[in-house]
């Protein structure tokens, strides 16, 4: 089947963000005043649901009775608040693109494929990131970016997939995936999509069924194989 277009997951898949994620969800709880510590093994745990409100949500709920009262405003700005963490970390230069990405997307570029970003991370830190990755044309190389704020259901629900495959113009069957978890895969196989998989540093105890492929990174993947 030839394929017109590649559509990337971001966090973990373009890069290793988690880590800055939970950095910059720590800096906003010390800043808020609240003494809530996400080690590794609890955020990988709290990974399990997509998107950073829902996350402290989830953990509002694992806290029980012990739960301070947050009003759904304060919710919102102490999320705020660590994007703006988030930023400030990735825009300092403290993040890289995963091995082959950049290789990657301006191969497919150069051989006429279109690129499109589905994530559930907040379009700011999207912003944010993409310059400091991928230098100051790194934004345009994709033609479209569904991000968290575009979509009802986050994933593993598909609407990201769906509304990046309404804004290229294409069918399931003309795109490829490329995800990192299990939440990304159902998204995009939900959407019809065939996906490559390359585990990362949160989802390497993952399984991964369904996948077109799974290699440690896109420096494995052979674009001429999938086009010619
Ligand atoms: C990554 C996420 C994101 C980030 C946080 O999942 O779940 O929510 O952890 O981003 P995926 P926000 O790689 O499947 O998109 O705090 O902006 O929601
Ligand atoms: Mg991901």
């Amino acid at each position: 089947m030839p394929l017109a277009a590649l559509i990337f997951d971001v966090d973990g898949t373009l890069a290793e963000t988690e880590e800055i994620h939970r950095a910059a969800f720590a800096n906003a709880f010390a800043e808020a005043g609240l003494d809530w510590t996400w080690d590794v093994d609890l955020y990988r745990e709290l990974l399990k649901v997509t998107g950073g409100k829902e996350r402290i949500r989830r953990w509002l709920d694992m806290l029980g009775a012990d739960a301070p009262t947050l009003a759904e405003a304060d919710l919102a700005a102490l999320h705020a608040a660590k994007n703006a963490y988030y930023g400030a970390i990735v825009r300092a230069g403290h993040c890289a693109l995963r091995p082959g990405v950049e290789r990657l997307l301006r191969e497919a570029r150069a051989r006429g494929l279109r690129l499109a970003i589905a994530t559930t991370t907040s379009r700011a830190n999207v912003e944010a990131l993409l310059p400091a990755i991928l230098g100051p044309d790194g934004a345009s190389l994709f033609e479209a970016a569904i991000c968290g704020e575009d979509v009802l259901a986050k994933k593993p629900a598909p609407d990201a997939y769906h509304l990046a495959l309404r804004r290229l113009g294409l069918a399931a069957a003309d795109c490829l995936a490329f995800e990192d978890s299990e939440n990304g895969l159902a998204a995009a196989r939900a959407a019809g999509l065939r996906t490559i998989v390359t585990p990362s540093l949160y989802t390497a105890h993952e399984t991964f069924d369904g996948a077109a492929q799974v290699i440690d990174d896109v420096a494995a993947f052979d674009l001429a194989a999938w086009i010619d």
